[in-house]
């Protein structure tokens, strides 16, 4: 079902129309209340006036994350703070938190953005939703919980962790649609596998996983395991949290919300606004947001635009689900690679598990190293040295022939990786230590 269909199918015209008219109510609105931002576009030599339809915005400075943390905590906030109503933060990997101030209108958006969401997997008021994401200042938990309450169905705030408790709740309760992390997903499998329970015989039938980065190859084996249809859902604390983006039944990139969320392509290196159909760094302007509204903010996220005729009937913008983070991108020896094009090899391999992690160091040469820790199947797991080191060099000549670099690669036990609640660590960096 399209929740909104006015915002979801709307013709590029009135889309182009809508876009115009937020941008420039939003730009006024930060230069007038917020110091941050007058004094961006005052050094850009613009005036609020300046800004007259959405092709205009290339007229603005980017904001990096890094003007973010020098705000922190409400610097960037555009309303009165008697108006706020809900923080949330996300701790980033590196340091100081991001803080987003939600004014009512904001919570609104983001219980719209959510319960359309939630309605491309599916959801109706009859569906029972386990929300595994974490409650807190980290926008998974409420982010779901806001669009199931749009929505009418019933919510199931179980947040992160408890393992085997989600099991018995998943299956008494009639869980029909869970939303977590991608490799929480996995975990939840494998325990109910040691619990004796199987999927096939529980109502789950879809899921929302995000937060986190995962293959397509990923969505797969949990489609097979949990026996469900999985739902690539994208967001960013920044933004709003989940609901910027996310996957109808199409499953062929994301739609975007972007009539709350105007999104462009950008080359990371030089800042050049690029055509659709070309990979860069994310960037996104929140239209129509009160509490702390961003202009031209850099996700640092890479991905591709693109507008098609969607089988769904939607005809928002799409983005490809996402490459990596430009900051996760490891330059090992001069070639760059991404976490997830390791996770790609792995999986393909038989014998292994997606549960990883890359370790990279620096060698005695100062040359960079990469180690990655695979976690061997159980039913593949054997005492026999032959037959692992057979694996191990299978791995290793794969990511050497698809990813050009020399990795060493050790094998780890069944249950060897630690599973992870949230978003898992997949790289451990010792060369800043
Ligand atoms: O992770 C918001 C969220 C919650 C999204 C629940 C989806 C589901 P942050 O903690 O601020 O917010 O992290 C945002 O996570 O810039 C991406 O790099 C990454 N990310 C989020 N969704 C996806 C996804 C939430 N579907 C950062 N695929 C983003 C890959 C994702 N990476």
């Amino acid at each position: 079902m399209i929740w909104n269909p006015g915002a979801e199918q709307a013709s590029l015209k009135d889309m182009r129309y809508h876009q115009s008219e937020s941008l420039k109510r939003i730009v006024e609105l930060v230069y007038n209340r917020v110091p941050f931002y007058n004094n961006k576009i005052n050094k850009a030599n613009i005036k609020p006036e300046d800004i007259e339809t959405i092709e205009d915005i290339q007229k603005i400075p980017f904001t990096t994350k890094i003007e973010l943390r020098d705000t922190y905590p409400y610097g960037l906030v555009a309303a009165n703070m008697e108006e706020i109503i809900e923080l949330h933060a996300s701790s980033g990997t590196t340091g100081t938190p991001i803080v987003d101030a939600y004014t009512e209108k904001d919570i609104d958006i983001w219980s719209d953005s959510m319960a359309r969401t939630l309605s491309m997997a599916g959801a109706t008021r009859k569906d029972v939703i386990q929300n595994a994401f974490g409650y807190g200042l980290f926008t998974g938990g409420f982010g779901v919980h806001y669009g199931a309450r749009r929505i009418g169905a019933h919510i199931v705030p179980i947040s992160a962790g408890n393992t085997q408790r989600q099991i018995s709740v998943m299956r008494d309760f009639g869980a029909t649609i869970l939303t977590c992390t991608p490799s929480y997903s996995l975990y939840l499998a494998e325990t109910a596998k040691e619990m004796g329970i199987d999927f096939s015989k529980l109502k789950l039938k879809a899921g929302c996983f995000g937060a986190e980065p995962w293959s397509n190859d990923m969505r797969a084996e949990i489609e097979e395991k949990l026996n469900i249809t999985a739902h690539d859902i994208y967001g960013l604390t920044e933004i709003i949290g989940p609901g910027v983006a996310a996957e109808c039944e199409a499953k062929n990139g994301l739609h975007i919300n972007e009539d709350y969320f105007f999104p462009e392509i950008i080359n990371p290196d030089t800042g050049e606004v690029l055509p659709e159909g070309e990979k860069g760094e994310l960037v996104f302007t929140t239209l129509t947001r009160t509490g702390t509204p961003l202009l031209r903010y850099r996700t640092r996220d890479i991905t591709y635009l693109f507008r098609e005729k969607c089988s769904c009937g939607r005809t928002n913008i799409k983005m490809h689900r996402l490459y990596g983070r430009n900051d996760d991108m490891m330059i090992i020896r001069g070639v760059n690679v991404f976490p997830s094009q390791i996770e790609e090899v792995l999986i393909q391999i038989e014998g292994t598990e997606p549960h990883y992690q890359i370790i990279l160091s620096r060698g005695e040469n100062h040359l960079d190293e990469i180690d990655i820790e695979v976690e061997v199947m159980e039913s593949f797991f054997s005492d026999e040295t032959r037959k692992m080191e057979d694996l191990r060099k299978k791995i290793s000549d794969a990511v050497k022939s698809r990813l050009g670099i020399n990795a060493r690669i050790k094998l780890v036990e069944p249950k060897g990786i630690v599973r992870s609640e949230g978003k898992a660590k997949r790289v451990v960096d010792k060369r800043k230590i």
